[in-house]
């Protein structure tokens, strides 16, 4: 595939395509380069005196590491002076984050994880960025929470960095999955994969098996099947993998297929679930289904639910879509 920059790929999809206006693309470009500088900031690890914890929390009541609250800053020092956001939003603060008087204001609203899989940092295991894009209501004055709470298909772009052996960006503007890997000597993104597909079967499924004994019964009876294998009704064999980082699930099945689930359980009775809707749910749905997967809270289409908080948590089945159509399918007949 000739290798192309992100730059060039946005220019195309904005010129030759029309799919994305020109503000979008300055917000991709910008977004993009807030995450090199996270990934040069994660790899120097203890050289860089950013390992360990902030001895702070955040609105989830989570212990901050350094790295959460550095990535958060320059994920907002980096999005306040384009002209291009009217808003931003973070997990790791609890209010939403107006641009300084000081800056021109644009039509989009820019939500993000700025650094999921806190707990792998200080292993060196790999972590992630996740950011979603949703467009500010029309006639919008002073952006509040409630300009937010729009449903996850509303998003007009997706994606997340990945800080693993290799730094990449995967991108969803709507037109399908792209995938960009850092070159790290000329300190730009180039496209490695295009149009990324999940494909529909697969033999790998990722959940925390030490939540077992609070399951309800549809994810019981669905990792049972699993777990009998050949013997089983699902006359097959399946291996599982969990690295406690969304980013590093979800970017493993959108490479070879697989099933992820973080689903709500009899711990918290009140609580949807442990991941939160609008910064990690509905982008990694929109690039999943845009990869030709599936995402459900069990019930519903996570894309169609409507938020009512902007921190909700929400229950997770996502990837190959006969899986989480059939684990879907489960719960409707509990
Ligand atoms: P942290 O950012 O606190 O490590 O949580 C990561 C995460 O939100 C998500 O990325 C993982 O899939 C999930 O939580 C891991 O949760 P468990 O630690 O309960 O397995």
């Amino acid at each position: 595939m000739k290798r192309i920059s992100l730059t060039q790929y946005l220019v195309e999809e904005q010129r030759l395509n029309n799919n994305i206006p020109a503000e979008l693309r300055l917000l991709i470009e910008v977004v993009a380069r807030a995450c090199k500088t996270i990934s040069h900031a994660v790899g120097k690890g203890a050289l860089g005196e950013v390992l360990g914890s902030a001895e702070t929390e955040n609105i989830q009541g989570e212990v901050q590491k350094k790295l959460d609250i550095l990535s958060n800053e320059i994920l907002l020092e980096a999005n306040e002076w384009g002209g291009h956001l009217a808003a931003m939003a973070s997990e790791e603060m609890e209010s939403i984050h107006l641009i300084p008087n000081r800056y021109p204001k644009g039509e989009y609203m820019l939500l993000f994880d700025p650094l999921d899989g806190s707990s792998n940092i200080d292993i060196n295991v790999t972590i992630g960025t996740i950011f979603s894009v949703l467009k500010a209501p029309e006639g919008m004055g002073t952006p509040t929470e409630q300009d937010f709470l729009q449903p996850g298909s509303k998003q007009v772009a997706a994606g997340y960095a990945i800080y693993g052996p290799q730094t990449m960006l995967i991108l969803t503007t709507g037109q399908g999955v792209n995938c960009f890997t850092l070159d790290r000597e000329m300190g730009s993104w180039v496209l490695t994969q295009r149009h990324m597909q999940i494909p529909a079967e697969t033999q790998e499924y990722a959940i925390n098996a030490s939540n077992a004994r609070h399951w309800y019964p549809p994810v019981s009876r669905y990792i049972n099947e699993l777990l009998a294998g050949t013997e089983g009704p699902r006359g097959k064999n399946f291996n599982t993998r969990w690295i406690a980082a969304m980013v590093t699930d979800v970017h493993r099945i959108l490479n070879r297929g697989g099933i992820f689930m973080y689903p709500a359980d009899a711990r918290e009775p009140d609580k949807a679930g442990k991941l939160r809707l609008m910064y990690e749910a509905n982008p990694m749905a929109m690039l999943v289904e845009q990869a030709g997967g599936a995402a459900t809270n069990g019930k519903q289409r996570i894309l169609d639910i409507q938020p009512e908080k902007l921190h909700q948590r929400v229950a997770v089945f996502l990837g190959s879509k006969s899986e989480v159509e059939r684990v879907t399918s489960y719960h409707e007949s509990q």
